[in-house]
């Protein structure tokens, strides 16, 4: 039980940790392998591997790929219940706590608990807080629930306060793969500096300079997703590498 654990002192030694998010979805099992080990050279500290809805990949093919060229953890990123497999090395055990939904909750957890243990994966519990953006997101509409406020960074600090307190490891502020708008950086450090645990933020994280402000904010681990899609853009890892880890570059 240390993949979580190992890459928050990565962070701390960085400044910051970045996570890229792999949606099996957008790559064939060449191009995944291929910008596995890309990625892996140019500073990403884990691979998240989920989507809120995967419509043509095999996930755990894909993920079977994933592990086979990464040397980075692989974390399992469940969009629902068919996202669990041994070829990774940890999962977010997420509780959806901005929403009221039962089985995201406290639910679709209980199936999933002997799976995790009998994988022997680690189960990082999370509490994943999704904000509205702009737009209608995958997550959201998947999930039936009601996104919170950007505008009253108060009933998130509740909500992250109260995750922290049932003991949850980390909070995750979303505001949805491909969103317009990312999570506001004055959102980000009301909750970094109310909580005591990590925070991760993603969503609609496009430029360095956003990864960067969301770091001085006071997340600790940044997720991008959708801006590496286009593979002209591969060289934005490292821009967002370095702009992440504020000090090996200070
Ligand atoms: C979504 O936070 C991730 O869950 C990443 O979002 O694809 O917009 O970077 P993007």
């Amino acid at each position: 039980m240390k993949v979580f654990s190992n890459l928050i002192e990565i962070a701390r030694k960085k400044g910051g940790g970045y996570f890229v998010l792999i949606d099996p979805d957008t790559r064939n099992n060449q191009d995944l392998k291929e910008f596995v080990r890309e990625i892996c050279d140019r500073g990403v500290d884990a691979i998240l591997v989920g989507g809120s809805l995967i419509i043509d990949a095999d996930f755990q093919r894909s993920l079977a790929i994933v592990k086979e060229n990464s040397t980075v953890p692989i974390i399992i990123f469940p969009g629902s219940l068919q996202q669990i497999s041994f070829d990774a090395d940890a999962i977010l055990y997420i509780s959806l706590i901005s929403g009221r939904n039962p089985n995201y909750l406290f639910g679709d957890h209980v199936i999933a608990a002997p799976y995790i243990k009998k994988l022997g994966i680690e189960p990082i519990s999370t509490g994943y807080m999704l904000f509205e953006s702009g737009r209608t997101t995958t997550a959201e509409f998947m999930s039936n629930t009601k996104p919170l406020p950007v505008n009253k960074p108060e009933i998130a600090m509740a909500h992250a306060l109260a995750a922290q307190y049932m003991g949850m490891s980390t909070i995750y502020l979303e505001a949805g793969s491909g969103a317009d708008h990312s999570i506001p950086d004055q959102v980000v450090k009301a909750v970094s500096s109310y909580v005591d645990i990590p925070v991760i933020t993603g969503g609609g994280i496009r430029t360095p300079e956003d990864a960067r402000s969301k770091i001085e904010a006071g997340a600790t681990f940044i997720v991008t997703g959708n801006v590496l899609d286009d593979s002209r853009n591969l060289k934005l890892i490292n821009d967002f590498s370095r702009a992440i880890h504020i000090k090996e570059n200070s």
